[in-house]
């Protein structure tokens, strides 16, 4: 083993490194030679001998090959003599380093200069970049549509291609002290290896939506408390999936193989992976394509917010998003970017990572309880009142705010009803209405057969309003005439009436009158008319929401929406039957990115 660590040639320049053991510090890029080396090992630049060290076929590998700690330290030993054997001004060399500076954003000089060479030596994912001669689909790989073309091997073929024969056989027989744990895992691995030599990045890694995880007990890193450790992987787990259809869960007791993800520490040769981490610096992590993440434990990981060290949640994220066949992503603000950005503290999924994931796994979906803008009223500094409006989408019991500007849901949504509107049921509501006229401005909310008045002021349910009626009230009281539960309703400022949506019918409210409307109810096909005939959610709507973005009233049904015809759509076309429904669309095109995360990671504290 000691003959795998080659002497160190380089100190940082500060020598902050020489208290260190020099065995834990990654040899650092100094020259054309180890440049080479890094090129070649992050999928810049390939092999001479391409035959005879490319894509070992796994089935003719026996497990002496891969148990072998050898065949790695063989590998390390290979690399150079392939490198080497490249003239540095060789065209490979350049053409490769004139591709990393323009990857990493470099002055495309085609020399190795300082500024390569600190990049070179940045901390970085220890997934390789790119395939051989894939360098034009990494190009464009930038924009969500090309990502699903970006043909991108996985790890497998570019880390285990040294199959030398000399060493499988001189190891054959050293085959006595594997321990059973090791050698369990290890299976696990290779198993999953096998199957990921077809698949490719930028492929969906998985069929299914909800995934289990665990952080493996051998592999606990040695810097954080495990509590730390689970709580951060918990967190970017559901950073992924409040932005994409997949759910995960902690799974604690499936043997390991049935484990879909994997998480685990380690330094230098670890778990039996067939790709060694360097110490420290460098290389920070690496994942396999189905279901294994290392961590280099030699890196100083830190929890979010504390300041210097590699936060172990952008790692995290960025390592989930290759396991889930994200391929690296060349474009500041992406999580996929193959070296470590330290500077933005609390992060989070840029547009484009979204848009890559949904890319894979599609975009997300689910019925809605209630749709609605709040309005309050605010003081600007120069004393005026302004309205304001939050956008609210409720799905049972949690909610999630939506920017309509930014066009997204907050950070960290969905939080708990409970948590934003104190005094409703846990379980959610069935509808809201804002009564907004010039006598009244009065928020309730219905469920089953009750309805609560909301004290905006105090942000809490009334238990008692000025009138003073108690709450909550059933709705056959506050409402005669309106039955119960109702699907949804909203209140429509043009004509004072509060439209109450069940089944098939609506129930016309007058607010003033406190009773029905004559001819209430009708059908909801009469009020609200199709436009193409059968393109109506006909019955057992979802929501009824007037939207003050776009000063118009939406009925939602499952997946799709149907906008109302208002007085904007008359004006531009006087034809449009007033309040008659345009053609349906998928909620998931207008309001992107309102996705559920599994019930267990809604307990994870998000802030
Ligand atoms: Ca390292
Ligand atoms: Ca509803
Ligand atoms: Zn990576
Ligand atoms: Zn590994």
């Amino acid at each position: 083993m000691g003959s795998g660590v080659s002497e160190k040639l380089f100190h940082s320049r500060d020598h902050s490194d020489v208290e260190m053991s020099s065995s834990h510090l990654a040899e650092l890029v100094t020259d054309t030679d180890t440049a080479q080396h890094f090129l070649f090992k992050y999928g810049f630049m390939k092999p001479v001998n391409l035959e005879s060290t490319q894509s070992p076929d796994f089935d003719t590998l026996t497990d002496s090959d891969i148990f072998s700690e050898d065949t790695v330290q063989d590998r390390t030993s290979s690399y150079h003599s392939e490198y080497t054997e490249h003239l540095p001004e060789s065209p490979h060399f350049i053409s490769a380093l004139l591709e990393f500076q323009r990857v990493s954003g470099l002055p495309v000089t085609g020399v190795f200069d300082d500024a390569t060479k600190v990049a070179m030596n940045k901390p970085r994912c220890g997934v390789p970049d790119k395939e051989e001669d894939q360098s034009d689909t990494m190009k464009t790989s930038t924009t969500a549509e090309d990502l699903n073309e970006s043909s991108e091997p996985f790890n497998v073929t570019a880390t285990v291609q040294s199959n030398n024969t000399d060493v499988v056989q001189n190891n054959t027989s050293d085959q006595d002290e594997p321990e059973n744990r090791k050698q369990h895992h290890l299976q696990t691995l290779i198993h999953r290896n096998k199957r990921s030599t077809s698949a490719l990045w930028g492929h969906a890694a998985f069929s299914k939506n909800v995934l289990t995880w665990r952080l493996i007990g051998e592999g606990y890193s040695s810097q954080l408390s495990v509590e730390e450790q689970r709580h951060i992987f918990r967190l970017a787990f559901r950073m992924w999936s409040e932005v994409s259809p997949l759910q995960f869960v902690e799974d604690l007791h499936s043997s390991p193989d049935e484990i879909d993800i994997r998480l685990g520490f380690g330094t230098g040769r670890h778990f039996g992976c067939s790709q060694s981490f360097d110490g420290a610096g460098r290389e920070f992590a690496h994942a396999w394509f189905l279901g294994d993440i290392h961590f280099d434990d030699d890196e100083h990981f830190t929890a979010p917010n504390t300041g210097n060290g590699i936060s172990l949640l952008k790692v995290a994220v960025h390592e989930i998003g290759h396991v889930l066949g994200l391929p690296h992503i060349y474009r500041s603000g992406s999580i996929m970017q193959p070296s470590y950005r330290p500077q933005d503290d609390g992060f989070e999924l840029d547009w484009l990572d979204r848009k890559a994931i949904q890319n894979l796994y599609g975009g997300c979906g689910g019925r809605f309880s209630t749709v609605f803008d709040w309005i309050r009223k605010e003081r600007t500094a120069y004393g005026e009142v302004v309205v304001r409006f939050n956008t609210y989408f409720m799905r049972n019991g949690w909610y999630w705010l939506y920017e309509n500007r930014s066009n997204r849901t907050r950070y960290g949504d969905p939080v708990s009803v409970q948590v934003g509107w104190h005094g409703l049921p846990s379980s959610g509501v069935d509808a809201y209405v804002h009564v907004w006229s010039r006598e009244t401005d009065a928020v309730y909310f219905f469920k089953g057969a009750q309805y609560w008045k909301y004290d905006s002021e105090n942000d809490q349910v009334f238990s008692e309003d000025a009138d003073g009626r108690r709450y909550p009230r059933l709705i056959s009281e506050g409402f005669p005439g309106v039955p119960s539960p109702v699907d949804t309703a909203y209140y429509d400022r043009r004509d004072a009436h509060i439209y109450f949506f069940r089944g098939s019918m609506v129930y016309r409210f007058s607010v003033q009158a406190n009773k029905l409307a004559p001819k209430s109810p009708q059908k909801i096909t009469e009020l609200f008319p199709a436009l193409t005939p059968g393109d109506h959610p006909a019955s057992n709507l979802d929501a009824a929401y007037f939207s003050y973005t776009h000063n118009t009233l939406f009925l939602i049904k499952g997946a799709s929406y149907w906008r109302v015809v208002g007085r904007r759509e008359r004006r531009m076309k006087r034809s449009l039957p007033y309040n008659s429904l345009l053609p349906a669309r998928e909620v998931q095109q207008q309001w992107f990115d309102i996705c559920d995360v599994h019930a267990s990671a809604l307990r994870t504290d998000r802030r």
